[in-house]
């Protein structure tokens, strides 16, 4: 009996040996990355992996689940999933040497084929998993070879100095006590094996985190992008008088950058510095060029007001947001390049790999601004936005347009390429489809009977909104008073005044547009091209 809770104890701690293995491992990987290849941080490398392959709908259940903390909750799981793995590494190498080792290997292999399917790897990214095997096998070797040695002495000392050594309970900290008697031949070996392992795992936490840290500390973007001073634009957007309701609850009509939804599928925010930043145009093009960040500036700035909208935006959601930008029209751009005839697609790529398909003739009409910008309502791009240059194109969803962390333009055709969304269930072209929205009052939040008004947010990018009504109770349509349009590219505010009276009352909101299309009422999931359908919602009066 007593010896299997002793054999119990050592499996544990042969777990335990593989969990401070695995730490060493990634550890020494971090320190590497830092080293020689920052981009091949095995941990972050298996996220973003991940984050590619997962099938649409378990991505979406993981946005329904955790919201913003998505990505934290997606790395806590691979903590999780690592945990695991090297405890059975560690228990494999106890039962037979080398075994747990090749585990190990076998886990950073994975590894690194993961970081050679990122974009922007450099040739040297194959060492810091290289490295992070050789230390954490050599460690759980060594490990593994200690706590047999105790595991041996423990058996063949005294029935006393057995008892001791694998006595009972089994806790960790029984393993540091004094053992009660007669330990002579197990003492020595346990506590090499204890000592290694503290050690290690001393070790492991402090090179990992300060490799983590001094990797964030000396990206020093953050402090070049502060420090950037750009141009003041040539021209500005003008906000004529109404253009902005004042109702509370009713959304601004220009959303504060702290306030933007932000969706990609970068696990970490990728640092640019604008001094190596380089966009290149490529592709079916007569005259492929390259620009730095400085000759970009130098074409000139302009203010646009543009809507951008997500695809995965729901009926009355909030992925969508306007802002003012300043950037250089991509048709200017575009026109130095000269594309070849039979082009119809340009593949915008960011530096992460993310890539959308874009009409070429969309980006080449002079009656439609869709611009690279390098600012966002007054300030460079936030990080999380796409410094330092993004795309952005009015009228279509963010993802077949709106590319952060722009890097390269391939002119090409849509039937020779396809960007990140299309094989993952999204058309390949995605007009933004005209929507309303109420912002107040809301479902779910009683309001008292009396004089109440219902506002909310219209859009229909690049024709505009000519009018939103509003049915009280599935009666008739009543026309709500709009704010005043800054353009065609931008949301609206709606409101309307109601004289609510006690009870429960549904509030339907639909827009028609400049070309008097009215907003259709029958709903559309956000696949494959974005949701539709008018927001009716129950409220509650008091
Ligand atoms: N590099 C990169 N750019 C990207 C994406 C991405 O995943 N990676 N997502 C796109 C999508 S789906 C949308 S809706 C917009 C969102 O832009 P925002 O985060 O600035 O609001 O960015 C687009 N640009
Ligand atoms: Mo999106």
């Amino acid at each position: 009996m007593r010896t299997r809770i002793a054999g119990a104890r050592f499996w544990l701690l042969g777990a335990g040996a593989g969990i401070v293995s695995a730490a060493v491992l990634l550890a020494a990987a971090e320190l590497m990355a830092l080293l020689v290849a920052r981009e091949a941080s095995p941990l972050l490398a298996v996220g973003s992996f991940v984050i590619d392959i997962v099938p649409q709908p378990l991505k979406e259940l993981a946005i329904s689940t955790f919201g913003e903390y998505d990505k934290i909750a997606l790395l806590a799981g691979l903590g999780l999933a690592v945990v695991v793995a090297s405890s059975i590494a560690g228990m494999l190498e106890l039962a037979k040497p080398f075994a747990g080792v090749v585990l190990l290997t076998v886990g950073a292999g994975l590894a690194t084929a993961a970081i050679l399917t990122r974009a922007g790897v450099t040739m040297f990214a194959f060492l810091p998993p290289l490295a992070g095997a050789a230390a954490g096998g050599a460690v759980l070797w060594l490990l593994a070879r200690r706590l047999r040695a105790w595991r041996d002495a423990a058996s063949t000392s005294s029935p006393g100095a057995g008892a001791a050594a694998g006595d009972g309970s089994s806790s960790t900290a029984d393993a540091t006590a004094e053992p009660a008697a007669g330990a002579s031949a197990v003492a020595p070996s346990r506590r090499a094996f204890l000592t290694l392992a503290l050690v290690s795992a001393a070790a492991a936490v402090v090179v990992g985190v300060g490799a983590r840290a001094v990797s964030a500390a000396t990206s020093s973007i953050a402090g070049i992008r502060e420090a950037l001073r750009l141009p003041a634009p040539r021209s500005k957007v003008s906000i004529p008088a109404g253009a902005e309701l004042d109702v509370p609850g009713l959304s601004p009509l220009i959303t504060p950058n702290s306030d933007f939804y932000r969706v990609d599928t970068a696990l970490t925010v990728p640092s640019v510095d604008p001094q190596t930043w380089r966009l290149t145009i490529d592709g079916m093009v007569e005259q492929p060029l390259e620009l730095t960040f400085q000759e970009l500036l130098d074409r000139g700035l302009d203010e646009y007001a543009i809507t951008l909208t997500c695809v995965s935006n729901e009926v009355g959601g909030g992925l969508v947001g306007n802002a003012i930008w300043t950037g250089v029209p991509v048709r200017d751009l575009l026109r130095l390049a000269k594309p070849t005839g039979g082009a119809d697609m340009v593949l915008s790529r960011s530096v992460d790999g993310f890539t959308a398909s874009t009409p070429l003739e969309t980006l080449t009409d002079d009656g439609r601004d869709a611009i690279l910008a390098v600012t966002m309502n007054g300030e460079p791009l936030p990080f999380e936005h796409g410094f330092p240059v993004r795309m952005v194109v009015p009228g279509l969803y963010g993802y077949v347009s709106a590319t952060k962390w722009l890097t390269q333009l391939t002119v090409t055709t849509f039937e020779k390429d396809e960007a990140y969304w299309t094989p993952r269930g999204y058309s390949a072209k995605a007009p933004i489809k005209m929507s309303s929205r109420i912002d107040t009052p809301r479902a779910g939040t009683p309001i008292d009977a009396g004089g109440a008004v219902i506002a909310g947010m219209a859009w229909a990018q690049t024709i505009g909104i000519d009018r939103v009504e509003v049915s009280i109770d599935d009666g008739d349509w009543q026309p709500a008073e709009l704010s005043t349009p800054l353009n065609d590219d931008t949301w609206v505010q709606w409101r309307l005044g109601w004289e609510a009276t006690p009870g429960t009352h549904y509030i339907t909101a639909r827009a028609v547009d400049n070309d008097g299309t009215v907003q259709i009422q029958e709903r559309a999931p956000i696949a494959p091209d974005g949701s539709a359908g008018w927001q009716r919602l129950l409220i509650t009066v008091r």
